[in-house]
């Protein structure tokens, strides 16, 4: 069977994986980049020739079905189009983020022969098989768009997986294998109220690879692809010590290469910087969402503010570049908290604050909490859970997002300069309000700027990956 995935120019480790087992049951599998924008840029709409053009060469490769990995960002755009390559008669199949929060309302747009929520390794030939063939029993965890299934996807026994299909992503962005992207666990504990990845009951909410399966899917992955960094994209990747210890030490011998990491702060401290740092550890990514007490607490955030002081002192005592994630925007939040906020940061110094807009995802406490409380209209939430109401937004315009105020714009410029910035000089802008006039600059300026001057002062290798895609994606338009 051919199979196609449409997607928007991010390798993706759920595509992989599913693309991976399919070629070992031997399937053959292919990938179309869509003409949709990014989530840097923001998600356009097909309009009538971009539709009929991809449409046309979704036809050309003669796929038997065409798989979609929905995200709530590019969900929209990707409905569209899977509706119309099934007005000419070409199976589809969804699953992903968004089709696992919100199965029934994807599915009610009639663009999806089948749907499957949560992780489909262990099933998706089962499933493509029985679309394509129309034969045999609709499996219990196979929703279509006759009935809902009775249960979700069963988990796949990620010790027997196959290593993703790099090769697919590395022919269209080359670039991409510089960084070689690796998950070494999968699942979260925590139960964040605006994180759509939180546990599900009767599934184990954490489950990790054994070390020696990822030293050698990294050591393979030296030998195919050469990467100078190795980027873990582990929710927690600090989460068990002891496992930690193994893989950071079989890491350090056999594979050696720099790398970077994603962790929770209350996971986090010197003896596991230390750890990290003599594997090769040159950047780590600390969710960290919000220092106002109450909002942490409203948003399911364990931590105390002084555990983010020492996990952020751990890192650069270690020499580990520090990255952390910081919502604005937060319900409950007000401006003054916000600059307190600003302070808190300039007395720890993080190397760059990465600001959110908070975003309501489908499936989440947080987007019913706001609809409770009158804060997005009833049908704002709908179009939400419909994959409608998030495409515009953009990391890198302020192109309208679904809940917002702008005038957190000058508080987010202030997060985002700060690293380059003397510690007085932020001091004396929190003091004068700047950030009343401040959002006033050009915000593709200020942002684009600060993330740039991240790329050139080394350590951030995402934001190169987005320069190196933005300009290949130029590069292909002129
Ligand atoms: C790594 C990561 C990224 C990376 C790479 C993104 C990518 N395209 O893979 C980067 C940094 C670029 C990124 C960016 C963003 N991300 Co992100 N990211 C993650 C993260 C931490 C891990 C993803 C991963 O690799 N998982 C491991 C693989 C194996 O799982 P998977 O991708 O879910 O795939 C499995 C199933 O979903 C299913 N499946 C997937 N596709 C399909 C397709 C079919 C046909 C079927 C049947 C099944 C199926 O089977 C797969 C195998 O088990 C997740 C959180 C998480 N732990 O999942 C968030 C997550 C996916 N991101 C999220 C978001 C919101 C974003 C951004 C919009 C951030 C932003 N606000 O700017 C952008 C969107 C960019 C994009 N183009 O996707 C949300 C998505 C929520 C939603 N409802 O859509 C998540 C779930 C985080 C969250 N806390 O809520 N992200």
């Amino acid at each position: 069977m051919h199979i196609l995935f449409p997607y928007d120019g991010y390798e993706h480790l759920g595509i992989g994986y599913l693309a991976a087992v399919a070629q070992r049951k031997g399937h053959t599998v292919d990938l179309l980049r869509l003409p949709i924008g990014d989530y840097i840029r923001g998600y356009r709409p097909f309009d009538n020739r971009a539709m009929g053009r991809t449409v046309a060469a979704i036809i050309e490769k003669k796929p038997d079905i065409v798989a979609f990995s929905l995200n709530s960002f590019q969900a929209d755009a990707f409905i569209r189009l899977a509706k119309a390559l099934r007005d000419c008669t070409i199976r589809t199949i969804a699953g992903g983020p968004h089709a696992t929060a919100e199965p029934e309302l994807t599915l009610e747009t009639g663009a999806f022969d089948g749907l499957i929520a949560g992780e489909a390794e262990a099933v998706f030939c089962e499933a493509i098989e029985y679309i394509v063939s129309g034969r045999g029993e609709c499996p219990p965890w196979l929703h279509t768009g006759m009935r809902s299934a009775v249960m979700r996807a069963p988990l796949p026994d990620i010790h027997t997986l196959p290593p993703p299909a790099k090769e697919l992503f590395y022919r269209h962005a080359g670039f991409e294998a510089e960084d070689y992207k690796v998950i070494a666990s999968r699942g979260c504990p925590y139960h964040c109220t605006f994180c759509s990845h939180t546990p599900i009951p009767g599934e184990p909410p954490y489950r990790k690879r054994r070390p020696d399966d990822i030293i050698e899917e990294l050591k393979r992955a030296r030998e195919m692809f050469a990467p100078s960094t190795v980027y873990f994209l582990d929710d927690v990747f600090t989460l068990d010590r002891e496992w930690l210890a193994s893989l950071m030490e079989a890491y350090r011998v056999q594979v050696g290469i720099p790398f970077h990491a994603i962790t929770h702060p209350v996971h986090f401290n010197l003896e596991i910087a230390g750890l990290l740092r003599s594997a090769g550890c040159f950047a780590l990514r600390l969710g960290i969402q919000s220092v106002t007490p109450a909002v942490k607490q409203r948003l399911g955030r364990e931590e105390e503010n002084v555990q983010v002081a020492d996990a952020i002192a751990a890192a650069r005592r270690c020499g580990i570049r520090v990255e952390v994630d910081h919502m604005v925007n937060l319900p409950g939040e007000s401006f003054e908290e916000g600059r307190q906020g600003v302070l808190f940061y300039n007395d720890h110094r993080p190397d760059t604050i990465k600001v959110y807009w908070l975003t309501p995802l489908p499936g989440t406490k947080l987007l019913s909490q706001l609809q409770v409380e009158g804060k997005i209209s009833v049908e704002e939430a709908m179009d939400i859970r419909r994959g409608r109401g998030l495409g515009r937004h953009s990391y890198l315009f302020d192109s309208g997002r679904a809940y917002s105020d702008p005038r957190w714009t000058g508080i987010h410029f202030l997060l985002v300069l700060l690293p380059f910035l003397p510690g007085w000089l932020v001091r004396a802008l929190v003091f004068i309000k700047a950030d009343r006039v401040l959002r006033f600059l050009p915000f593709v300026v200020v942002v684009g700027f600060s993330r740039f001057l991240n790329v050139i002062r080394g350590g951030d290798r995402v934001g190169l990956a987005h320069m190196k895609r933005m300009l290949a994606g130029f590069w292909g338009r002129l």
